[in-house]
């Protein structure tokens, strides 16, 4: 394992991912080389005590390219987006941020020649041409979402710097993330976190996709392992770079509500499907990771029944 990068920048830091994936960086690499960007500042907690914290809205490239310089960054952790229930919403808004923000993280690597960079992507580049079942990582990408056309274009943006500048970039397709720290916000996977908050206070909850709409998901310790481990790969041995699928688990929603009866017997959950539905239709029911597993050894560990004992666990004692 190579560890080179020390100077690290991460937008959209106080978001689902960014908010655990930051202290993991900083317990790594020590606080104060791990500046966290927002749009907006944290609220109080270790985020903003443990280490910097620089407000960063990612259109603006003469605030990023000014923390990228006087923060003396070689690597950029760029989780900052505008996701798929949001972007049906504000679909301008999320071409903007989606993919003005990544341009300006692009160029600003490769005039200032950072190290590494890594672009998330997401399932949401599949759409309703992708097979349905272990979507293989080369495929149909044709979404039907504002954020999959973004998500698409930034794989190939990323794959397009790799190979024209010599730019080292990488990022994987998450699936749905289910975290017990920081709720995601404006995502279709979103039911899979908040009906644990629901389940726990008050017993019930409306869930805004079918029964049987199965998807792709994966606890955040999963996360963000694949996160780091893609970022330790040694370049040479990757093929791709931009757009690994990596599997976790996937499970219905009645599925996931059984399973959280087991602890919370008196749980009762509701089917008011939304708009979402039609979001979560065109994606995969699950995916083919091979070549993250082949390429940079990727293997999750939580599957459905120990995410939720650990979900339970974590939220339990907060929320009861
Ligand atoms: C969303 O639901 O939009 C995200 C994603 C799958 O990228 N969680």
């Amino acid at each position: 394992m190579t560890r080179t990068t020390h100077r690290i920048l991460v937008t959209g830091a106080c978001g689902q991912i960014g908010s655990e994936l930051t202290p993991a960086l900083r317990e790594r690499y020590g606080d104060d080389n791990v500046v966290a960007t927002d749009i907006r500042p944290p609220g109080a907690g270790h985020l903003r005590d443990q280490g910097p914290f620089e407000e960063l809205n990612v259109c603006d490239r003469g605030v990023m390219d000014t923390l990228i310089e006087s923060y003396n960054i070689d690597t950029v952790y760029h989780m900052a987006a505008i996701l798929s229930a949001t972007g049906e919403e504000k679909p301008t808004l999320a071409w903007d941020v989606n993919l003005r923000g990544l341009m300006n993280v692009l160029e600003i690597a490769r005039e200032r020649q950072l190290l590494r960079v890594f672009c998330p992507s997401s399932i949401a580049v599949f759409g309703p041409e992708t097979p349905h079942d272990c979507a293989p990582q080369t495929t149909i990408l044709q979404p039907t979402t504002m954020y999959g056309i973004t998500k698409v274009t930034g794989e190939l943006l990323g794959e397009y710097y790799v190979q024209r500048f010599g730019l080292d970039v990488r990022g994987v397709r998450y699936p749905g993330i289910i975290s017990s720290e920081t709720p995601p916000g404006g995502g279709t996977t979103d039911y899979a976190v908040d009906i644990f908050y629901q389940a726990l206070q008050s017993k019930h909850y409306s869930c805004f996709v079918r029964p049987d709409t199965v998807l792709p998901m994966m606890y955040m310790p999963d996360c963000i392992k694949a996160t780091l481990d893609l970022m330790d790969a040694d370049f040479d041995f990757l093929r791709g770079h931009c757009n690994f699928n990596i599997a976790g688990m996937s499970f219905s929603a009645e599925q996931l509500v059984s399973e959280i009866q087991k602890h919370v017997p008196e749980f009762v959950c509701e089917y008011e499907p939304d708009f979402r539905q039609a979001i979560a239709d065109s994606w995969p029911q699950t995916i083919d990771d091979a070549s993250a597993r082949a390429e940079w050894g990727w293997r999750p560990q939580f599957d459905l029944t120990s995410m939720t004992a650990d979900m339970i666990e974590k939220l339990g004692p907060r929320l009861i």
